[in-house]
């Protein structure tokens, strides 16, 4: 590289660092231009130009350290890719989704980089949600004493979701190596920030007490200057930094867009006055650094090679379609035998007691394991008690959370990236859905839309289930939601003997584990066993046969066991005692369809009964799958007793109203069995 020997500019920017901006502006400049062929061409259906954004974003890549710090970027972020040193071919290959993309596999949209060499964490579509995974690498770098910074970033747009005030919120209170950087160009798609919001954002992460700059980020001397010592703070420890980097949308929001419609001439001129590409040109001319000769050479040479690697990456074909699913979940299972429990003695627990001692082994097996939810520290243990004990046997690993479950979930996606185990609390299944950004879109996306490059075992723990007359808003049993999306791994133990060999797995799992408490058993007599010993771990997917029988087989789970066996008792005690099999399917994700089948193939009947709404529930799927696979085996129709779809009310009459009874279930046996 030609470098003129020209003084440092007023400001002290040394040429060295000027023509290395330069440099990486026309690559990402030709990469648009390449991207725009491909769109035309209709071999790109998604794309979103950083013209307007590239100096900010190429600013902030020489100002970290490609390779030790973290990145979570957005979805407008071409240029801080080239920035950090992506090679051409990758993001080629993610923006045309070929064989060999290594950010996706073809299965994440185009614009969406990964890259493990560059610690670049995978981002998806949703806007905000980056911002408390971000915040989660930052506890997991603090906590292992590091230096590294976490680098995330938005649109102005994207500061109006909820995550994002919560990001800021925790981040400052622990004091996180987060480098929020907001690049406002002034609209998210065609509405303009005015719109948004009343505030100015720089002065809201000044609300939370986050140190706060606001930067023209067309312009690279006075922001570069800047933020140099700002940054080299954060390394030092200092907590969280906000920039607010006012950039200018040069182009459309994406290849879906066409801004003309909502921006009139004047407004597109003036963003077209501050192009920081020309206005890089017009600093080097002034500064004397190339002659224009060398500058067209520059111009050429790029070109070429942006447009050579471009080339390469067409000629390859679209991905194998037999690896679209692959990547669901790890090929490791861990735990897959199950030993006949040893146990600690003949004294019975209750299930908090073994999901407790649980948790406080696997603590002591896995110092990585962290802990945090609504409540959960001591002298409290948690609203139901599940974690009392344990801040004081493991100081500094369980912590009282924001009283705000996306913090909950999504920073234990970013410390399970930065490789800690984290164990956190839902106190009611009721209130995960501030989460569900998190645990639909993010948490079990991850590694599937990562190629397995990335992942986030974690466990959820959510206290389920009514009975407990908590009306309609702590009686909840949301399994079917969450079954519904792939990615997460569904216990939902029914003693405390099981609860406790779940619990163990869970801990130790590759993969996202959704754990189902049933409140209403917690301390019940019924759900009581003597304690298995810390070796006790049960696979998932394989369900107990509670109790043999070749006349009918119920298929439950959680507390409905209870219930079916407890219908089972009546009938005996009226006189007829009759041999009907009762299934615990212990998960639900994976769930042990061949037990299932293998039983109904014998009995030839089967009832699958439940606590939550009957319409599209896990019945309707067990149902499907005997219908499915053991059509011929059957005597009678697959019957269902489950929750009216209704809310659980509050009054105790109307509770019973709605939530199956033990007499219901008694009465669809006697049914079947008379069929
Ligand atoms: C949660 C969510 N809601 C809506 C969208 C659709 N959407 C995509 S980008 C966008 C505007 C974002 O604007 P801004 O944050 O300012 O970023 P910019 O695109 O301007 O860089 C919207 C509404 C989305 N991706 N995610
Ligand atoms: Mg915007």
């Amino acid at each position: 590289m030609a470098v003129n020997k020209a003084p440092a500019d007023q400001a002290g920017v040394e040429p060295e660092i000027f023509l290395a901006l330069y440099e990486k502006m026309l690559h990402a400049y030709y990469v648009e231009e390449q991207c725009r062929v491909f769109v035309r061409a209709g071999k790109c259906s998604f794309y979103a130009s950083a013209r307007g954004h590239e100096k900010v974003q190429i600013a902030v890549a020489m100002l970290l350290q490609p390779g030790k710090d973290w990145f979570f970027p957005y979805y407008r972020e071409k240029a801080l890719m080239v920035g950090l040193g992506m090679p051409l071919d990758q993001i080629f290959q993610g923006m045309l989704s070929r064989a060999g993309d290594t950010n996706s596999l073809g299965r994440n949209m185009s614009e969406h980089f990964s890259s493990r060499a560059l610690r670049v964490v995978s981002p998806t579509a949703c806007t905000g949600t980056e911002f408390l995974i971000a915040v989660g690498m930052a506890k997991a770098v603090k906590a292992d004493g590091g230096d590294a910074i976490v680098y995330v970033s938005g649109g102005e747009g994207s500061t109006s979701e909820g995550e994002f005030f919560e990001a800021l919120n925790k981040a400052q209170r622990d004091r996180l190596p987060v480098l929020f950087v907001i690049q406002n160009n002034g609209y998210a798609i065609s509405v303009p920030q005015e719109q948004q919001t009343h505030s100015r954002l720089d002065e809201v992460a000044r609300g939370f007490g986050i140190r706060s700059v606001r930067v023209d980020g067309t312009r690279f001397t006075e922001m570069y200057n800047t933020l140099r010592p700002l940054i080299a703070e954060i390394r030092r420890g200092s907590g969280p930094l906000f920039v607010e980097a006012m950039v200018v949308r040069l182009d459309s929001h994406s290849s879906s867009d066409d801004q003309t419609k909502y921006r009139d001439a004047h407004d597109m001129e003036e963003a077209r006055r501050k192009d920081p590409l020309r206005h890089t040109e017009l600093r080097i001319r002034e500064m004397g650094l190339l002659s224009e000769k060398e500058m067209e050479e520059w111009r050429g040479r790029i070109k070429t090679e942006v447009e050579t690697a471009a080339r390469a990456i067409d000629e390859l074909p679209y991905p194998d379609p037999a690896t679209a699913a692959v990547d669901i979940y790890s090929p490791d299972r861990v735990v897959t035998e199950e030993a006949p429990p040893r146990l600690l003695s003949e004294k019975p627990v209750t299930m908090v007691e073994a999901i407790n001692h649980g948790l406080r082994e696997e603590m002591e097996h896995n110092p990585r394991i962290v802990m945090w939810g609504e409540d959960i520290q001591d002298p409290k243990g948690g609203v139901f008690g599940v974690t009392r004990g344990l801040t004081e046997a493991f100081p500094g690993r369980v912590e009282n959370s924001p009283l705000a479950e996306a913090t909950i979930v999504g920073l234990a996606q970013g410390m399970a990236i930065g490789g800690y185990k984290p164990v956190v609390e839902i106190q009611f299944g009721d209130y995960s859905y501030p989460g569900s950004m998190q645990m639909r879109n993010e948490i079990p996306t991850l590694r599937w839309r990562s190629a397995g490059t990335w992942s986030c075992p974690m466990v959820v723990r959510v206290a389920v289930g009514g009975y407990i007359r908590g009306g309609p808003f702590h009686s909840q049993s949301p399994e079917t939601l969450y079954a519904h999306t792939p990615g997460w791994y569904l216990a939902y133990p029914s003693n405390a003997s099981d609860a406790k060999g779940l619990i163990k797995t869970a801990c130790r799992m590759e993969d996202p584990v959704l754990f189902f408490e049933h409140k209403g058993l917690y301390r019940q007599v019924y759900t009581k066993s003597p304690e298995p010993g810390p070796d006790y771990l049960i696979p998932f997917g394989k369900a107990r046969t509670v109790r043999p029988g070749e006349e009918l087989t119920v298929i439950a789970w959680g507390r409905a066991v209870h219930m079916a066996l407890q219908a089972l008792g009546q009938i005996a005690s009226d006189g007829g005692e009759r041999s009907v099999e009762v299934i615990d399917l212990r998960t639900i994700v994976p769930m042990d369809v061949e037990t299932v089948l293998e039983s109904v193939r014998r009995t030839g009947r089967a009832l699958v009964v439940h606590e939550a709404p009957l319409f599209a529930g896990m019945g309707a799927e067990v149902a499907a799958r005997i219908a499915d696979a053991a059509f011929e085996s059957l005597d009678a129709p697959v019957r269902r007793v489950a929750a009216l779809d209704c809310f659980v009310p509050f009054a105790p009459n109307l509770e019973a109203a709605i939530l199956p009874s033990v007499e219901q279930i008694g009465a669809a046996i006697r049914e079947i069995l008379a069929y």
